[in-house]
């Protein structure tokens, strides 16, 4: 997978993207990662980023044409191909697991990086297929929300994983969607006078494993309660209306309408 990061700080990504699983990922070659800065794009003295809100107000705006044409540096004008260009802000929709599976199974994306108080509407308009938000907190900027993005996808690529890690995040747990995942213990059994769980000194397999799911279901209910399984419709609900649609998962939702 190839993905190109628009940002006004490439240096934020650099030591990042070298540690680590996605550092692994990226000397594997299964990914390659690229960054374009959209100072390259200005044509003053001052290679100008920011201009004052229209209107007025406190704070700056990246302007629109130094970040439009940096990413049609990528894509080509008017992104002909329709390649997802990811704009990370708090008013996107909230990044999931879900979303992360889809970006991982695409060839190519492009992530854009807002700073000051935000970005021209128009680069939305004209290049952004898709907003996303990490979560609802301000940033000074969207790089550290696109490393989270990154890291969520890029660990995801076959061969990224080695057989057991992928092998623990395949059976439950926050990846395989259905909740929290469970406690873990390594050695020593006892510390300061905290006694691991028996049953995971047992050597009893069927009986760990029905513990971690129940401990999982247990934390997924008191702490993420709206991840939990929801409760099963009554029988009025179960009939009226149209089925649900099926989850979403069609490459085209990263790609622009009309
Ligand atoms: C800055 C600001 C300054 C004065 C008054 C209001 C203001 N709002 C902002 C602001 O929201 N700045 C953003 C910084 C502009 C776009 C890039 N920035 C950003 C991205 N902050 N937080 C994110 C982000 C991205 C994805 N998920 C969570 C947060």
């Amino acid at each position: 997978m190839r993905v190109d990061i628009v940002t006004l700080f490439p240096e934020f990504f650099s030591v990042p993207l070298c540690t680590g699983v996605v550092g692994r990922a990226v000397q594997q070659g299964r990914a390659r990662i690229g960054c374009v800065n959209p100072r390259d794009f200005t044509t003053d003295r001052h290679r100008t980023v920011d201009d004052y809100p229209y209107g007025g107000g406190p704070g700056m705006v990246l302007k629109a044409p130094p970040l439009v044409e940096a990413v049609e540096s990528l894509v080509g004008p008017g992104n002909p191909g329709q390649v997802p260009v990811v704009l990370l802000s708090p008013q996107g929709e909230r990044f999931t697991q879900t979303m992360a599976r889809e970006m991982a199974a695409l060839p190519r994306l492009v992530i854009v990086c807002g700073r000051y108080k935000g970005i021209d509407e128009r680069v939305r308009e004209l290049v952004v297929t898709r907003e996303i938000s990490v979560g609802d907190y301000v940033l000074s900027g969207g790089e550290p929300a696109a490393l989270a993005v990154l890291d969520a996808v890029l660990r995801l690529l076959p061969g990224v994983l080695g057989d057991e890690e992928s092998a623990e995040t395949d059976s439950f747990g926050i990846d395989g969607t259905s909740g929290l995942d469970c406690g873990y213990y390594t050695r020593p059994a006892a510390y300061r006078g905290l006694q691991v769980p028996e049953v995971l000194l047992s050597g009893h397999h069927a009986r760990i494993e029905a513990w971690r799911r129940a401990e999982a279901a247990e934390r997924t209910r008191t702490r993420r309660p709206e991840l939990a399984a929801p409760e099963p419709p009554t029988a009025s609900q179960q009939t009226a209306g149209n089925p649900p649609p099926p989850p979403d998962s069609d490459p085209a939702t990263w790609r622009k309408a009309g």
